[in-house]
């Protein structure tokens, strides 16, 4: 799975807001509006302890001191525990955390110690990412389009099934476009047809997975793969609204999602 980088994480609440800017001229909320509108759920100060785990590849340098920033962008308590691992769970617990943040390289949770709720970054930021796409104020059709069924991609697809949009979807690996198509009823895509989308959801490791035959003359592009799928030029031609960001739009999701 790929790994986030210190780079990646360089200026984080400047990336937040701009984002955030375009999600209210581009859906009328801001990102905690949307999920309240997805979760039914608020905020209200909780504790978070946030562990830095070594396992796999280890601590990425800056990954626990962004938790702790975003914890306090949503008015949260957040505190990372002195130790590591095991010894920094305990430390966590005992320290009263209403919520507990951490990450292996497999996978990122927040656990809700009061409720029990638990909930990964992968499917809660497939989701919001959904969301954000799916609320487009100029958007032309309920056609919305997903490109890559991943984890995230899967999990943003699932949630925009629900919400009775019609989800067309495309991904170069048969068996996952296969399951997708069975399990979730989405419209297999092929780029190659000339079908435009207002809304798209991209989730992909991959650059320039977008093309021009995808997109209508205005689009929103709702997209946490990194790097961008979006190629320049693309982005120069039609009047495209972009929301890209590496971390605290996901984490927000899981949030409110164990509240
Ligand atoms: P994954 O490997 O589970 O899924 C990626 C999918 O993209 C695969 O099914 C692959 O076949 C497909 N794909 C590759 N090239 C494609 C193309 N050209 N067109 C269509 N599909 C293509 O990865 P994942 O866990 O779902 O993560 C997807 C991306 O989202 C990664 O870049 C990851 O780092 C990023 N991510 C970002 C955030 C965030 O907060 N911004 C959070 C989690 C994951
Ligand atoms: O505690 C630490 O510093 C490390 N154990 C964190 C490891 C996180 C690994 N996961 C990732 O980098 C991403 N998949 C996390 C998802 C966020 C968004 N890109
Ligand atoms: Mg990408």
């Amino acid at each position: 799975m790929a790994l986030l980088t210190p780079q990646d994480l360089e200026g984080l609440t400047k990336h937040l807001e701009c984002n955030n800017d375009t999600i209210k001229k581009t859906t009328g909320m801001d990102i905690a509006d949307i999920c309240k509108q997805i979760y039914g759920t608020t905020l209200d100060g909780e504790k978070v302890g946030i562990v830095p785990i070594t396992s796999g590849n280890g601590i990425i340098t800056n990954f626990s001191s962004s938790l702790l920033t975003i914890t306090e962008y949503f008015g949260l308590d957040g505190a990372v525990t002195e130790h590591p691992d095991v010894t920094g769970y305990y430390e966590a617990v005992s320290s009263d955390a209403d919520i507990i943040l951490m990450a292996d390289d497999h996978i990122f949770i927040a656990h809700n110690m009061r409720n029990g709720k638990i909930a990964t970054n992968h499917v809660c930021t497939g989701v919001v990412y959904a969301e954000i796409a799916s609320r487009y104020k100029y958007a032309d059709s309920k056609d919305i389009l997903v490109i890559g069924l991943g984890r995230v991609g899967y999990a943003g697809a699932q949630h925009l099934v629900k919400r009775d949009f019609d989800v067309y979807a495309y991904d170069p690996d048969r068996k996952t476009m296969e399951k997708a198509r069975k399990e979730l009823g989405i419209i297999p895509y092929d780029p190659e047809e000339e079908h435009k989308f207002s809304m798209v959801l991209e989730a992909t490791p991959n650059p320039n997975t977008i093309s021009e035959g995808m997109v209508a003359e205005r689009c929103l592009i709702s997209t946490p793969g990194i790097p961008c799928g979006l190629p320049e030029d693309i982005g120069k031609k039609n009047e495209i609204d972009l929301v890209m960001e590496p971390l605290m739009i996901g984490v927000a999701s899981m949030l409110y999602a164990v509240m």
